[in-house]
């Protein structure tokens, strides 16, 4: 067998590949309750480090839509691999197995894992695995991967054809013989083929009759001139070859399940079906949304986290201890600029660490285990149908809910995940708005803690930054090329989420912002500390003043801006700091929040974008982006200025 095998997890998305892979390898990859958790391949070596696994994102069928897909077929076209382990739902099988199919028709070594057997048990489906691996003539498993049922023998099996591996496997006689003409078709295909490939030429010649583009590349590259003749023998039929498949795929996926499955229909208990009716309707959806968003965001978040957490760990911890005592220490040691270094205004202790640990952690903590909440019980995908008409006005479409929500959490993920979305006009504009106007949420909840003690200014702030996302959204509709993608997403059932799923996620995301994100919060203290002895800050003060004043905003705001590109939520602590010494009316704070929310993304989310997008678009971005953030900031405070509060919180 030997270290160096590999074994692929594909199936459709949110089916439990993730759960599988932790299984197996016994890490803590990211699992959630909607499809298109994985955007990429993940590896890791089996419990027992004989082999090493992949986690892949989700994939339909071997005629890819979205980008995620694509990068699931890449793997299984170009990778080296012993294995593919193809995970399908127990509830969903007629929608899954015809990839199964195509899997066998390309020759690849397969085992099925039907997972979610817990799932189907509950909608009263009986399967007959043995019977099903009889039809297929591959090994088939049942799962439960969250409860670790079944998984003991899934090893056994992987690991038994992994031994097999070598042994030459016959290819199989064709489990689908398709209508006379695609017959006809791919018959003349295979014959004229020449090259060697991983796939089977039966397979690739049905990839190519359906006209998909990485098998058309494939064989333009392995065929050279008899390509053409390939074409010609495609077009004499012309026939929509898609159809005519995937109908006989069907029948015959059918025609397995009869001796398959059997279905005792359960009626479900009627507050599931009561709250899955709730979060889907507009008139329960919506107030269930704002319920959401005030206990989860706003009260959790903001208040306990931004507030009370903030309140202790910085006020307390921080301020009343470790910086008097770390001042004390370096008042002792004789070294020259060790007090400028590590305790004066932009000091490793009074910058970096008290704003990575005593600000920006716990509320970013607090915000991870929401998230895994919310991500766990199902609810995002409701949000996104719920939205889809909303969201189809900003040239999105439901689709374009989840990147956004992951965007509270971190903007840099967020860009990642609009791979899932469908067109390219789409992911720019999710990858715009993502950088214009979603605060992550360490931002979001610091700023929603400093705007609780005046709901008025939390109320504007929040109408503004929807306003101009909203307008935004609509102009870049109205105005990029295209038309907005079909909105299609399978919506998994809500489920109570894991105590220990939602812990284990939201200790992974906090590790992950420890071991990012903290030492960039020193970095940051010694970029500020140099730029302001070399007089850098000072010249770009300068700058920026004329600005900052059309804004209202006191000049030394310059740093926070500065800051706040490094990561928004540093900037965000640096207005915390000021609002705390006082410096602050309610309108500089309001239009400061405002501009810093919808200023620059942070440095590594415009990395991402760049890898995403490419350098020109974004330029573009940010261009538009500091254009757009200073001239709402100066908009708005045109609008407030002369309102009755006055210059105090
Ligand atoms: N009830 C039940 N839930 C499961 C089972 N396996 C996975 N889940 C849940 O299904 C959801 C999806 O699991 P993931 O592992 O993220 O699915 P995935 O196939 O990796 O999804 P993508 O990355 O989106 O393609 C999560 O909420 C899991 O907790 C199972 O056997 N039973
Ligand atoms: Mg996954």
């Amino acid at each position: 067998m030997g270290r160096g095998a590999r074994v692929v997890l594909v199936g459709r998305p949110n089916v439990g590949k993730s759960v599988l892979f932790n299984q197996l390898t016994n890490s803590l990859g990211m699992v959630s309750n909607y499809p298109g958790t994985t955007v990429e391949v993940r590896t890791g070596e089996s419990s027992n480090g004989s082999y090493q696994v992949l986690d892949t994102p989700g994939i339909f069928s071997m005629l890819p839509i979205s980008a995620e897909e694509e990068v699931t077929l890449s793997i299984l076209l170009e990778r080296d691999y012993c294995l593919v382990v193809q995970v399908v739902e127990a509830k969903n099988l007629e929608k899954s197995l015809p990839f199964t199919i195509q899997l066998l028709e390309a020759g690849l070594p397969l085992i099925l894992v039907v997972n979610m057997l817990d799932e189907g048990e509950k909608l009263g489906i009986r399967l007959n695995l043995e019977e099903l691996e009889r039809q297929l003539k591959v090994p088939v498993a049942g799962t439960v991967a969250t409860g670790g049922k079944g998984l003991k023998k899934l090893k056994q099996v992987i690991e038994q054809e992994l031994r097999k591996r070598g042994a030459g496997k016959d290819y199989l006689s064709p489990l689908v013989d398709y209508s006379p003409s695609v017959e006809r078709s791919l018959k003349k295909i295979v014959f004229n083929m020449e090259g060697i490939y991983r796939f089977s030429k039966r397979s690739l010649g049905l990839m190519f009759l359906q006209g998909e583009s990485r098998a058309e590349d494939l064989l333009k590259e392995g065929e050279g001139n008899n390509y053409r003749l390939l074409k010609e023998i495609r077009e004499i039929e012309c026939r929509d070859f898609s159809l005519l498949i995937n109908s006989w795929r069907l029948h015959k996926v059918r025609e397995m399940l009869k001796d398959v499955a059997r279905v005792q229909e359960k009626e479900s208990p009627w507050r599931h079906t009561l709250l899955n009716r709730i979060t889907i309707h507009p008139l329960g959806g919506l107030p269930l949304l704002f319920l959401v968003l005030y206990v989860g965001l706003y009260k959790f978040v903001g208040v306990f986290g931004a507030g009370t957490l903030v309140d202790y760990l910085d006020g307390y911890i921080f301020q009343e201890w470790v910086i008097p005592h770390m001042k004390a220490v370096v008042e002792f040691l004789p070294l020259p600029g060790l007090s400028y270094l590590l305790v004066s205004p932009y000091g490793i202790f009074t910058l970096g660490l008290r704003y990575g640990l005593a600000i920006v952690l716990p509320v970013v903590s607090i915000f991870f285990l929401f998230l895994s909440l919310v991500e766990d019980s199902g609810y995002l995908p409701r949000l996104a149908m719920l939205l889809d008409r909303l969201f189809k006005m900003f040239g999105l479409n439901g689709r374009g809910v989840i990147p956004l929500v992951l965007g509270l959490g971190c903007g840099t993920m967020a860009v990642l995940s609009t791979r899932t979305l469908e067109g390219k006009r789409e992911k720019f504009i999710a990858v715009f708005l993502l950088a214009l106007g979603i605060p992550c949420s360490a931002q979001l909840g610091i700023i929603l803690a400093m705007l609780a003690m005046n709901p008025a200014a939390l109320v504007i702030w929040g109408i503004s930054l929807l306003t101009v996302l909203g307008t935004t959204g609509y102009l870049m509709d109205k105005i990029l090329p295209g038309e907005a993608a079909k909105f299609y997403m399978e919506i998994p059932p809500l489920r109570i989420p894991q105590p220990v799923s939602v812990i284990k996620k939201t200790l992974a995301r906090i590790q992950w912002y420890m071991k990012e994100v903290i030492p960039l919060f020193i970095v940051v203290s010694l970029v500020m500390l140099v730029s302001s002895l070399t007089g850098l800050l000072g010249l770009l003060t300068e700058m920026v003043a004329p600005f900052l004043q059309a804004m209202g905003l006191p000049r030394h705001l310059t740093s926070v801006f500065m800051i706040g590109f490094f990561r928004r939520d540093y900037g965000a602590a640096g207005l915390y700091t000021l609002l705390q010494e006082g410096q602050l009316t309610v309108n500089q704070l309001l239009v400061g929040s405002l501009t810093l929310s919808l200023f620059l993304p942070c440095i590594a989310q415009f990395v991402m974008i760049i890898k995403e997008q490419g350098y020109a678009k974004g330029l573009v971005i940010l261009i538009l982006v500091i254009l757009l953030a200073f001239l709402a900031g100066y908009l708005l405070n045109l609008l407030i200025t002369g309102l009755p509060w006055s210059t105090g919180i």
